[in-house]
């Protein structure tokens, strides 16, 4: 078909057809008469792998044989999303397979509605880490992405009257279809223990580090199909195990038992995603976690370099480059040395000359509660040799760099110190990634501007060259290709058919912005994703909305920089203004959340349970006429994002300016055609840059009025004495209006916008965030112009391609070569 990729994998519906029912049979040993909806889906994953398990193997041997340098994407999350529409996209396959399984008397739709999301990730962070393996594999880049085979993705979320709950998620509880074993890779890894200092016949020191524990790493593979289909690459992800061997002595003294619960022990490594977003959790189990992934990975890595050059590590750091993201890998560093040193033997400067050649670290927050420290206390438990070869990285970069850079700075030294000295020492996982990566980049202009200027002034000083910018960019394969269709096929009716992989082609669509006929097929299109969002929201609340509403939509994690709650507050303004006023001028509106709270996140899960409380009552109260309906969906997750993102005519991106190091959700909701409303935060910037000012609503304080805002004293209380409506709203909080009988069961919000000091200026920036509403009502209502502007956010996303992102990073950072795979 004219719309589908071109792709190397030729197979006809029959062929296509005939695959699937043969699996049925031979994989999973059932027939046509007794297979559900899921037994189909497994199959027709199954299919399909069979066309790409055959290039995966192509592409690992062509990356071999060529001996070529890769990117090795070290991370803790891996937010993948469903996989077989993306991978049927890929292959270019989606007609075929839609057509085999419409013989079937299958419903496409409904079979990919049986996968479960692979939510191993929290939010941006780990989406962005899925967005890059694609585009490494599209753009033919030997990459792997490395992590953890969690058992336990993010939980999914229930409201329970209003309130957040959790329940586990298990994604592969009767197995997962895209994975693949590799017990012929699996690795050992040590854990805890002491060290013991000796010297050889040459009075030369070594150590020798003798673990209490050591624990199985288990590799399983997921294939990571490029567009077109021609590399795929692979994701990595380790399971831990007991380690049958280091058992044998509890076994054999009749411990059986005993050994059991070490197992459990053991087992617990992969068992969990810890559920946090932008803070740190600080536990043991997490640093086990991401030691234990590392060292995987790295054995990994030089057994696959060994195979190739033997003991000489002179070509190593051209071979290999390994990305941190964000610090939580930060651990590879030291491992990194403890393999070359006291394994290899090789000398100290030797040894960290290959580390700061190997190393990059991304950074992605600024938020001081998420800057990882461990303590020292911690680390000397679990990993004694890490924290003495810290100390030595440490103790050598203060006196041979420090030193000479700032001689007699004390107060810097204190500053640049891996270690924070205090009542309780600890390491700083930030300041380790600076010293031990040959790059450090923030993840859009302004946050890498920041990055340098606020969070590392004195490490940007000593090695400027160190910081560069990448801005993130998502994949337009999933989030526009696959999840708006019907979009997708105008595009193409209009741009060259390759714009998935050139994204900037959509520009030509800017011509057509204010043609009246294209303008009337995007705004059918956007109303028919409308229709379809409206079900779904039908199905998951039992709300009832208009679609031809105006469609707002604030879908991220729930943190309060990110400000659900102002988004909040303006709705309540927006009902009492209709209440005292039922003329007042506005179009129907919906306004949409879908957020998962960390589950300890106390304040996080307050505001989830303040907006369905004030959605049951607005969406039941008559007086209203239907003009406004808030609709929270549970559990929202990447395939709920794709169902929503075509949806959006407003894109809420309402962060405290300075805080939100990027989003790339922004990006996903204007490439689909929604309006920014947002502040001059992230990537946020550079997508009014692209769009133009008159199709993105700015407003709120910018980063230095924020910086003056605070210095000279912030007192919400001001705000809420000065602003008439700001006061009712909040007052609204203390009584039982949205919470019948329970009075102030909602007044935490108050407190939090007033007593407790509004740390991320919501009062501040309620009234330019009002203005800046009512403008987007009036655009809304010209239909021409809002089209308009629709289509020219489309038309000007291309910069927020992912590949543009992975070209970036290979250019800058990485230095890589493409490689053909026959
Ligand atoms: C930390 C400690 C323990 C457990 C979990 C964490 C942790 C997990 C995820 C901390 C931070 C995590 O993610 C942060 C994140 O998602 N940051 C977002 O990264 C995106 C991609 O660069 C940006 O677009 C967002 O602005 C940024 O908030």
């Amino acid at each position: 078909a004219a719309t589908e990729v071109k792709s190397n994998l030729d197979v006809t519906v029959d062929e296509f057809q005939q695959s699937i029912v043969r699996h049925l049979h031979v994989s999973l040993g059932t027939d046509e008469n007794k297979a559900n909806s899921k037994a189909w889906w497994t199959a027709t994953c199954a299919a399909v792998n069979e066309l790409v398990f055959e290039r995966a193997t192509q592409t690992q041997k062509t990356h071999y044989k060529k001996d070529t340098r890769a990117v090795h994407y070290l991370s803790l999350e891996f937010l993948m999303g469903r996989l077989l529409k993306n991978n049927l996209t890929n292959v270019g396959l989606t007609e075929i397979a839609q057509q085999a399984l419409d013989k079937l008397g299958l419903d496409f739709h409904k079979i990919c509605e049986e996968e479960p999301d692979l939510a191993l990730g929290n939010g941006g962070l780990g989406r962005l880490a899925a967005c890059y393996v694609d585009s490494l594999a599209t753009l033919d880049f030997p990459a792997i992405g490395y992590g953890i085979h969690y058992e336990h993705g993010l939980f999914t979320q229930a409201f329970l009257e209003g309130r957040q709950v959790e329940r586990p998620d298990s994604w592969r509880e009767y197995g997962n279809p895209w994975e693949i074993c590799r017990p012929e890779s699996v690795q050992e890894i040590p854990l805890y223990g002491y060290v013991e200092t000796k010297y050889d016949d040459k009075g030369q020191i070594h150590k020798e580090w003798h673990p209490g524990r050591i624990i199985k790493g288990v590799p399983w593979d997921i294939p990571v199909v490029g567009y077109g289909a021609k590399t795929v690459n692979i994701l990595r992800l380790w399971e831990s195990r007991a380690s049958d061997f280091f058992n044998w002595d509890v076994f054999n003294a009749g411990g059986y038992l005993d050994a059991q619960v070490e197992n459990v022990q053991a087992e617990t490594i992969s068992k969990v995603l810890y559920p946090n977003d932008n803070t740190d959790a600080g536990k043991e189990l997490r640093l086990i976690q991401q030691y234990f992934f590392c060292a995987c990975s790295i054995k990994d890595i030089v057994r696959r370099y060994k195979r190739a050059h033997g003991d000489d590590w002179s070509k190593f750091a051209e071979q290999v480059v390994m990305q941190l993201n964000d610090t939580h890998p930060a651990i590879a560093i030291p491992e990194m040395m403890r393999i070359l040193v006291d394994r290899a033997e090789l000398k100290w400067d030797q040894a960290w000359t290959i580390c700061q050649k190997v190393f990059a670290y991304t950074n992605h927050t600024l938020l001081p509660e998420a800057l990882e420290k461990w303590s020292v206390r911690l680390f000397e438990k679990v990993l004694p040799r890490h924290l003495e070869i810290i100390y030595e990285i440490n103790s050598r970069f203060l006196e041979d760099v420090v030193e000479v850079a700032f001689p007699g700075d004390d107060s810097v030294k204190r500053k640049l110190s891996i270690i924070e000295e205090g009542h309780e020492k600890m390491v700083r996982m930030g300041n380790l990634s600076v010293i031990g990566s040959f790059k450090v980049n923030g993840v859009a202009e302004i946050h890498s501007k920041l990055v340098k200027k606020d969070l590392f002034p004195e490490f940007n000083s000593l090695w400027p060259d160190k910081f560069t910018n990448v801005t993130n960019g998502v994949t337009p394969r999933r989030w526009l290709k696959s999840c708006n269709p019907k979009l997708s096929n105008l595009i193409s009716e209009h741009v060259d058919a390759d714009w998935p992989v050139h994204l900037n082609k959509l520009s030509k669509l800017a011509d057509l912005a204010t043609d009246s006929k294209f303008q009337k097929a995007y705004m059918q299109i956007k109303l028919e994703n409308k229709i379809e969002l409206a079900k779904v929201i039908k199905e998951l609340t039992g709300v009832e909305v208009d679609p031809t509403a105006l469609f707002d939509i604030q879908i991220k994690r729930l943190h309060e920089y990110k400000r659900q709650q102002l988004n909040l507050i303006h709705i309540m303004a927006l009902y009492r203004r209709l209440l005292q006023n039922p003329d007042y001028d506005m179009p129907k509106r919906v306004f949409i959340f879908g957020a998962k709270a960390a589950p300890g996140y106390y304040m996080a899960k307050e505001i989830i349970y303040a907006i369905n409380k004030v959605a049951d009552k607005v969406n039941n109260d008559e007086r209203i006429k239907d003009k406004l309906k808030i609709v929270f969906l549970p559990n929202y997750r990447v395939s709920l994002a794709e169902k929503m993102i075509p949806a959006a005519d407003v894109s809420e991106q309402i962060s405290l300016a300075g805080k939100e190091a990027s989003g790339t959700g922004n990006m996903k909701l204007a490439l689909n055609g929604a309006v920014t409303i947002g502040t001059l935060d992230g990537a946020n910037i550079e997508i009014a840059e692209e769009a133009g000012e008159d199709n993105v609503v700015i407003f709120g304080l910018t980063v230095d009025e924020v910086k003056e805002l605070k210095s000279a004293g912030y007192n919400p209380w001001d705000y809420y004495y000065a602003n008439n409506e700001i006061k009712a709203v909040l007052d609204w909080f203390d009584c039982d209006y949205f919470t019948p009988g329970k009075p102030g069961e909602l007044a935490e919000i108050k407190r939090s916008l007033l007593d407790y000091g509004d740390t991320y200026l919501s009062l501040a920036d309620f009234a330019s965030y009002s203005e800046a509403h009512k403008k987007i009502d009036k655009l809304f209502q010209d239909e021409k112009t809002w089209a308009k502007m629709a289509i020219m956010n489309t038309a000007t996303m291309g910069k927020f391609n992912s590949d543009r992102s992975i070209l970036d990073y290979v250019q800058n950072i990485w230095n890589l070569d493409t490689c053909d795979i026959k």
